[in-house]
């Protein structure tokens, strides 16, 4: 087995669907957490000058969803075919037209920017992507994205939704979600697969 290492910030938001991979897997890696204070003398040591960072027996890989799915192929987390590797893909991209603009308005300094990031967020963002999941969910009868098993999609929605928790007020989430149970129940679902739920036990506190 490579040693894998993977170079976040003490959040979850772009590696959570990553620790989720090796949690389910099982796989042994480091989750090296990185302050913000301590972020510029690692910054240029970064691929793209970001996170995350994924080491593998000493290769950087950058970006989050390269990384999540380059993951999930190999702990057999990437969907059981190609078309089902496809769909997951789907799904994430799906995923991150709904957690960037959370994170832009989450960010955002200037107040007015901010309330209008949110406004579109819950007008048009949400009611774009989120139908198109509760239909999938409601249509696949494992409860999963994507075919019978768990994949990285799920643990990207999963993410989503706890990032959610962390940027939205509870109203709010409860209006972007109330319309989509399928959504909410998968959730539960992924949340209470038994290796899932050891880690989000075991796993450092962060508001999102
Ligand atoms: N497209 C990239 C975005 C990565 C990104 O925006 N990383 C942020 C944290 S979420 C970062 O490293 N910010 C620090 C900086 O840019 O100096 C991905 O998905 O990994």
């Amino acid at each position: 087995m490579p040693s894998y290492k993977l170079y976040y910030f003490p959040i979850k938001v772009r590696a959570e669907p990553a620790r989720f991979v090796f949690a389910a897997a099982g796989v042994k890696y480091e989750d090296i957490r990185i302050s913000f204070d301590d972020w510029p003398s690692h910054k240029q040591k970064m691929p793209f000058r970001q996170m995350p960072v994924l080491e593998v027996d000493g290769k950087q890989l950058s970006q989050s969803y390269a990384i999540v799915r380059y993951l999930a192929n190999e702990f057999g987390l990437g969907g059981k075919d190609k078309w089902e590797a496809a769909e997951a893909d789907q799904y994430t991209g799906a995923v991150e037209d709904l957690l960037g603009p959370v994170i832009r308005f989450y960010f955002e300094s200037d107040e007015k920017r901010k309330a209008e990031g949110l406004k579109k967020f819950k007008e048009e963002n949400a009611p774009a992507i989120l139908p198109d999941l509760e239909t999938a969910l409601g249509k696949n009868s494992s409860g999963f994205l994507v075919g019978s098993g768990l994949t990285y999609a799920d643990l990207c929605l999963l993410t989503l939704l706890e990032v959610m928790d962390g940027m939205l007020s509870k109203e709010d989430v409860s209006a972007v979600l109330s319309s989509y149970p399928n959504v909410q129940k998968h959730r539960q679902k992924i949340e209470s697969l038994p290796k899932i739920a050891e880690w989000i036990k075991a796993r450092p506190a962060t508001d999102y």
